[in-house]
């Protein structure tokens, strides 16, 4: 169904949003050169020495579960200071990040999803957890807003389609979310389920892709510290166009994994079908992991477009991430497309 259509970004000339934009995002940018300096004082990342062990079951054992923490992936990038970030290459603007969308709920073309996702009504909100769960749960939007651990992760984002940004999200680990329902032992995967409303999104009134658009992860990979569920972006309350209220961030997968405006978690038993792959299996796999030596059948994956900039990059495995999630993948073959 994707058609790989080549665009190119071009700014729009709203000049007063633009101007505003620009001064958000300096003002967010001043604020945390601020963060940073005094998290570095009070020695922000000394949190937690909490270890478990890579085996999800272990995990899934114990209803008391706990939740890595991001610190604890690599001690040397902590030591150069270096995790906050995760990424060090510059994120992109808030106006590319908000003007340049893929959301087929609204529309297929990515300049005019800004406007439609205007209509969407995001609160109230409530988040539903069950399946494989002891404690099935229905969550309010602002309960999880001030409940949850909310902290700032910024990562590159890796479109299937061959582009590329930086986003600096504010969120919080899905295991944070997960732990709350107590998954069974049953539970080896998650599903995430997006809001079905035709009347608001007007992209749900044609056979794009099978509504509501669903997505799953495999339960290790759901509660590994680095998937995320993003609350905001740039400092500000997340987008309607990027995914508002809850939308998935999972960077080392091509970012249709990604799954905006979430309003179903389910845990269950059997590898669930996607949205993506139910349209294009071939095209679009379960795990979908960023490879540049794994061509899409339709174009190859090696290099991308990094929004903003003019010469390609080179696609990194596991869009960069490979040091924290490859243990994840041991024993599969890596060159199939699943
Ligand atoms: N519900 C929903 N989630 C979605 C999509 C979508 O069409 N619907 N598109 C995906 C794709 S293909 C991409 S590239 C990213 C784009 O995220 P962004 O608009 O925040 O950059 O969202 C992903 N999540
Ligand atoms: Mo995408």
């Amino acid at each position: 169904m994707r058609s790989y259509k080549k665009t190119s970004y071009s700014k729009h000339s709203h000049t007063n949003e633009i101007e505003n934009e620009v001064t958000d995002q300096s003002l967010y940018l001043n604020r945390r050169a601020f963060i940073e300096k005094s998290s570095r004082t009070i020695g922000a990342y000394s949190l937690g020495a909490m270890t478990l062990g890579s085996s999800s079951s272990l995990l899934l054992a114990n209803s008391s579960l706990a939740c890595e923490n991001l610190g604890q992936l690599n001690k040397s990038q902590l030591d150069k200071g270096q995790l906050h970030n995760i990424t060090q290459d510059k994120s992109n603007s808030l106006s590319e990040i908000t003007r340049y969308n893929n959301y087929y709920e609204f529309s297929t073309n990515k300049e005019a999803v800004i406007h439609l996702a205007k209509v969407l009504t995001t609160e109230p909100w409530t988040l539903t957890i069950e399946g494989e769960v002891e404690k099935p749960i229905i969550l309010d939007i602002d309960k999880i807003l001030s409940s949850m651990p909310i902290e700032e992760r910024i990562y590159r984002l890796r479109c299937v389609e061959g582009w590329s940004m930086v986003i600096p999200w504010s969120g919080f680990s899905l295991c944070h979310l997960l732990k709350l329902a107590l998954p069974t032992s049953k539970a080896k995967y998650v599903e995430f389920v997006s809001l079905l409303r035709p009347e608001e999104m007007i992209g749900q009134r044609i056979d794009s892709l099978d509504w509501p658009y669903r997505e799953a992860l495999r339960i290790d990979e759901a509660m590994h510290p680095l998937t995320l569920i993003a609350t905001g972006l740039y400092g500000q309350d997340l987008p309607k166009q990027n995914g508002a209220p809850l939308r998935l961030v999972v960077p080392w997968k091509y970012a249709f994994k990604s799954i905006k405006a979430i309003t179903h978690i389910r845990l269950l038993e059997e590898q669930p079908i996607s949205s993506w792959s139910k349209a294009a299996s071939s095209e679009y796999g379960f795990y979908a992991n960023v490879n540049p030596k794994v061509a899409h059948p339709r174009w190859t994956q090696r290099r991308e477009n990094r929004i903003g900039e003019i010469k390609k990059r080179r696609t990194q495995m596991f869009n960069g991430y490979a040091e924290q999630v490859a243990h994840l993948y041991k024993g599969m073959n890596l060159e199939k497309n699943y």
